[in-house]
């Protein structure tokens, strides 16, 4: 029975701010409509509304005690800057609606591009996509961008369950405003009332292309340069310029003088004596948050859609990608709390603030204070991208491969089916030219669907060009063959250490078998040296690390130090330390071209991405009408005089040149070489001739 669900879509168009997308238990197919449009902050009806005590209000009123305030769920607020700022929505809203559906349910998705001058694609963060890898919504990967004013459907099935979510992956659009929550249930009654958190960094100033901008070519403020900011172990953050932090597209934004614009924070309801499950999906651009709930115990139950065992904590630290699923009980007194969050940077107070109240509590701002972790109590910090925090424990951090889960079925060392790689996650190069890459491959995006087009893939990573001390920009991808167990170190080491990433794996949920971290001196937490687990190999003096290996040779398959291999967490974003490494496994079972990058958006975007080719005579079968793309680079102009009857690809991506007899273009371009050639073949015969003729003539003379 297919339920469309018209009347959810028709109700979001009236009021833009209706969240929730849902599909009903009993369905079979779930039916919905995305829209990807650009829509403007701080704007209700064509007036411009300004933020006052946590409510929004006309422009022009000056006596707020007798204006009515403006409804606060019609307005794209973000961070309340006075000033309207271009966000990019899906159905008009920034976060777009959540998307619920149940674990065996088909989904059928439309996504229409309404931008004006940009394509789109729409990826299914988390899904493995068994069967339907054309359907992981990856540009150049997997499909062909959406152009303005055409749409897409995607259509895939539910096999898993828990907190995921859906954002484009093309370009900037993600930090620009499209992201939603895509939660999956089991068909079973909820234990728990649940709350989906989708938090998220945020600049007024500079929509993200021109962030990134600034990033890459020189950032000034003010007449001054900005430096870079640092985390407590030293590790590097960005230029990314932080203005806000928002919870479902709300914050506020803090002047120099530390003064909030009082604008409309997200407010969780809870009831008091009941427990509730927090779903929190990072999906910013880069910075971590560290996030904790004033008054309460947080146990963290899941992340990134898969149950670990529950562990208490104070704090927890997420980075972009990653998804962390947390309980608490309504048993402080009825009142307000703050959920805060605060990136890790050094020096700074880049927060995120929402309200957690309770039933019955005064409609007012929270006056709780967040607990003072050294004083108090030792707190427990988990998924730091380092070790020590002695600014809130005198107790290393629990890190994410400290963790358990249920899980059992680890892929085992097999002989002859086990293939380790070592991927380094970094910026190595010479001072200048220092890009984004893994292994020291920029990766270059094709200009073509490589699942469907493969033969015209044209910037394959070549032996020459790439290596261990070099630094080169291609295609990159790795074949992994089908039923093989993989492993993969992922290191982050060498000269282009510096920065922790968030990296993301698609097609699968990796286990975590082991993390690495550098030696850090304990009292100030900063690195002393980075692991010797792992030897970069190379010339030392380039340090690229493009070709890493265990430093002690008898470190193979299951025989390395330390490894869960009993009941690690699965996860698919795994912050990889600077300095460090983690080393996760998955099982070859599931062909298609699986996209493998730093969820930091512009460490992606410059080149740390590479392709999983897995068991590529293995793919599912594709529908033949998927949309084609291809660059106009050849050398040869080429004029079409077929009818254009089909004239897309075919299965095997074969070019339709080699349909002989049927290109005309091609046939015109034989004649004339044929003639060319009847030419200078003439040529050369008269040339003869005339070379013997003069060797005649003078012999004749001689006589
Ligand atoms: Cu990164």
């Amino acid at each position: 029975m297919i339920h469309f669900n018209v009347i959810v879509f028709l109700l979001g168009l009236l009021s833009p701010l209706v969240y929730s997308h849902g599909c009903r238990m009993e369905d079979d197919v779930c039916e919905f409509k995305l829209v990807i449009s650009y829509k403007l902050t701080m704007l209700y009806n064509k007036i411009l509304v300004l933020p006052h005590n946590g409510k929004l209000y006309k422009y022009d009123v000056t006596n707020f005690t007798n204006a009515q305030p403006i409804p606060t769920d019609k307005v794209i607020t973000m961070d309340g800057f006075s000033e309207s700022v271009k966000v990019i929505t899906v159905n008009g809203t920034v976060p777009g609606p959540t998307i619920e559906v149940y674990k065996g349910q088909r989904v059928i998705i439309e996504v229409e591009n309404q931008l004006f001058s940009e394509g789109t694609t729409i990826h299914w963060h988390g899904l493995h996509q068994r069967e339907t890898s054309h359907m992981d919504g990856v540009p150049w990967v997997t499909q062909c961008p959406i152009q303005p004013g055409q749409s897409f459907r995607y259509e895939f099935n539910i096999t898993q369950i828990g907190t995921y979510w859906y954002h484009s992956h093309i370009g900037t659009q993600r930090t620009m405003g499209v992201f939603g929550a895509l939660i999956l249930h089991e068909k079973t009654k909820r234990k728990m009332e649940e709350h989906v958190m989708v938090i998220s960094d945020y600049n007024h100033d500079w929509d993200s292309d021109m962030s990134f901008l600034k990033v890459g070519m020189g950032l000034y403020m003010h007449k001054k340069k900005v430096d870079i900011t640092r985390s407590v172990e030293g590790g590097l953050f960005s230029l990314f310029q932080f203005n806000s932090g928002t919870v479902n597209g709300r914050g506020r934004y803090y002047d120099e003088s530390g003064k909030h614009n009082e604008a409309p924070l997200t407010v969780f309801e809870v009831e008091s004596g009941k427990e509730y499950r927090f779903r929190v999906i990072a999906a910013g651009a880069l910075y971590p948050f560290e996030v904790s709930v004033d008054g309460h115990q947080m146990v963290v139950i899941a992340s990134d859609g898969y149950d670990i065992t529950p562990t208490p904590v104070d704090y927890f630290i997420i980075n972009p990608g990653e998804r962390f699923d947390f309980t608490i009980h309504a048993n402080n007194s009825v009142g307000n709390y703050w959920i805060r969050g605060q990136t890790l940077q050094m020096g700074k107070n880049n927060t995120f603030e929402a309200i957690l109240r309770y039933k019955g509590a005064p409609v007012e701002e929270p006056n709780s204070t967040v607990s003072d972790c050294i004083q108090q109590k030792n707190c427990t910090l988990l998924n730091c991208p380092f070790l020590y925090n002695p600014h809130k424990s005198d107790k290393p951090c629990l890190t994410f491969g400290d963790l358990e889960s249920n899980y059992r079925d680890v892929p085992p060392f097999r002989s002859g089916k086990f293939k380790e790689h070592f991927l380094n996650f970094a910026f190595p190069g010479e001072p200048g030219n220092t890009p984004a890459s893994i292994n020291g491959r920029v990766f270059v995006e094709p200009t073509v669907n490589p699942l469907t087009q493969p033969n015209e893939i044209d910037s394959p990573c070549d032996k020459a060009n790439c290596g261990v001390d070099k630094v080169c920009r291609c295609t990159h991808s790795i074949n992994l063959k089908f039923g093989d167990t993989i492993q993969v170190v992922m290191t982050n080491l060498g000269k282009g250490k510096g920065f922790s990433h968030p990296i993301h794996m698609h097609g699968h949920s990796f286990y975590v078998v082991k993390m690495g971290f550098p030696k850090y001196n304990e009292t100030t937490g900063r690195i002393i040296n980075d692991s010797t687990d792992i030897d970069c190999r190379g010339d030392p003096k380039m340090n690229y690390c493009n070709d890493a290996a265990w430093s002690n040779s008898k470190w193979e398959g299951d025989n390395i130090p330390g490894m869960n291999l009993r009941n690690p967490p699965r996860k698919d974003v795994v912050m990889v330390p600077t300095g460090g490494y983690v080393v996760v496994r998955i099982r070859a079972d599931n062909p298609g071209m699986w996209f493998v990058h730093c969820h930091i958006e512009l460490h992606s975007k410059e080149g740390m991405a590479l392709i999983l080719n897995e068991s590529f005579a293995r793919l599912p079968e594709m529908p033949d009408n998927l949309p084609g793309c291809r660059s106009f680079k050849r050398s040869v102009y080429n004029i079409r005089k077929d009818t254009g009857k089909d004239d897309c690809k075919d299965r095997n991506g074969e070019d339709d040149k080699d349909d002989k007899g049927d290109n005309h273009g091609v046939a015109d371009d034989y004649t004339v070489r044929v003639a060319l050639g009847v030419l200078i073949a003439v040529v050369c015969i008269l040339a003869i001739l005339v070379v013997v003729l003069v060797f005649l003539v003078i012999r004749k003379q001689k006589n």
